[in-house]
């Protein structure tokens, strides 16, 4: 599979230009790290995404969390991930019909798709949830062109999760039946093997974030579950996503760096490097 590929060789052959661009920014930080940025205040955020923008390819952010969120907020994050060759992902994971869920990427207060390159949804509501977020960002009058994109969660990493066997299936064939939009999945490994209504192309190259990764803790008392970079990696996550393994830290940089380090070591190691 293309797991095995370097993210640079990912970068140069993968048709969709958000995928290409997130593999360019792996390779030129040499950083597979998505922090968590899981803090309530626009200040705390932006602050955190300077410190540590150098050592993240993604910073994910859940910007209703914020308790001022306003156009400093948006301005903030825009001009930080220019300045450090960041690219932003909010977690909002749309779960509705097509048309609720166009607005809310699209319109209201919060303005995702103004500023979020990667968004996620759930497939509980059907293919028609894909289908409408498709519309919206391919739109010929969408104002952010081809720089967007969506990851499907196709499982989930907390204790007794249900996005499992026929829910994961079917995040695997609407993720085939859109790939100009859909970038990958959310995912604890990679999904090239599930079982699928949706025949498997041979150059399929969807990008997988897992989340729930700690170095230090084995899960939370709300039923969170963690893995290592290592083990993430090893199961096919292609960008690691940790929370408060660093922004919880005594000194979140220094944390950053470490799993910047781990996670560039494990995805060396699998690719042979
Ligand atoms: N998150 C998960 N598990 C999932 C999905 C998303 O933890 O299956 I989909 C989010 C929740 C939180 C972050 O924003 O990822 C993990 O934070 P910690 O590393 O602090 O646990």
């Amino acid at each position: 599979s293309k797991s095995q590929l370097t993210y640079a060789a990912r970068a140069s052959s993968h048709p969709n230009p958000l995928a290409r661009r997130l593999f360019q920014v792996a390779e030129a930080k040499k950083s597979n790290v998505t922090v968590s940025a899981d803090v309530t205040t626009t200040a705390e955020l932006l602050d955190l995404a300077d410190r540590l923008g150098p050592y993240i390819a993604v910073i994910k952010t859940h910007i209703d969390i914020l308790s001022d969120f306003s156009e400093a907020t948006i301005t903030g994050l825009k001009t930080l991930a220019e300045k450090h060759n960041f690219l932003i992902f909010e977690d909002r994971k749309f779960i509705d019909i097509g048309n609720t869920v166009q607005k809310q990427y699209h319109q209201g207060t919060l303005r995702i798709s103004e500023w979020s390159h990667i968004i996620n949804c759930s497939v509980l509501p059907g293919e028609g949830i894909v289908e409408a977020l498709a519309q919206t960002a391919q739109a010929p009058d969408f104002p952010y062109g081809s720089d967007r994109g969506l990851l499907i969660l196709a499982e989930m990493t907390s204790k007794g999760s249900l996005a499992t066997g026929a829910y994961t299936s079917a995040s695997v064939d609407y993720a085939r039946k859109y790939p100009s939009f859909v970038l990958g999945f959310v995912a604890t490994r990679a999904l090239g093997e599930v079982e699928s209504e949706v025949a498997k192309k041979e150059d399929e190259d969807f990008v997988v974030f897992t989340t729930g990764v700690n170095l230090e803790s084995k899960g939370d008392k709300l039923g969170q579950q963690y893995q290592t970079p290592q083990s993430a990696i090893g199961r096919g996550a292609d960008f690691i996503i940790a929370g408060r393994g660093i922004y919880t830290a005594a000194d979140p940089v220094e944390a950053a760096k470490k799993y910047q380090q781990q996670g560039w070591e494990a995805y060396l190691a699998r690719v042979g490097g």
